[in-house]
């Protein structure tokens, strides 16, 4: 290889590499950042939400922040609250949204499904007799 040819081959990688960090630099910069209590009472929280819901854009990246506290019962795996989305109207699991959380903070990455509608995010960990009332509305715009 003559030097000319090194010193091309050596740019077209260094502009790849470039490329390649812009890429990953705007996929992190474009998660939507969901932040999410799983509260000892058995309830979810957002913060400045009354009652709390969700609302993402149909296939968009989401980075999903949690922090989680032990209620009065918890899974053998030490898992204390579930996040399960669910299909309204056939209460059938998205793939990919089986969440378990243990206490403390933790993050998922996740991808908001490709169908736009109704959906419901329910716990699936028995964390106290409140249990059955852990759950939140989630909807998915075009
Ligand atoms: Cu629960």
């Amino acid at each position: 290889m003559t030097k000319p040819e090194r010193i091309h081959r050596i740019v077209v990688w260094v502009a790849a590499g470039l490329a390649w960090l812009a890429m990953m630099a705007r996929a992190g910069a474009q998660a939507h950042v969901i932040e999410v209590t799983a509260g000892s009472d058995s309830r979810y929280k957002i913060a400045g939400q009354h009652i709390p819901e969700i609302t993402v854009k149909a296939g968009e990246p989401i980075l999903l922040r949690v922090t989680a506290f032990k209620g009065k019962s918890w899974n053998r795996d030490g898992s204390i609250h579930g996040f399960t989305l669910l299909r309204a109207k056939d209460r059938t699991r998205v793939e990919g949204w089986d969440l378990l959380f243990k206490p403390g903070k933790q993050e998922f990455t996740l991808t908001a499904p490709t169908e736009p509608g109704q959906y419901e995010v329910v716990c699936t960990v028995i964390c106290s007799e409140e249990h059955e009332g852990m759950h939140m509305k989630f909807t998915v715009v075009p």
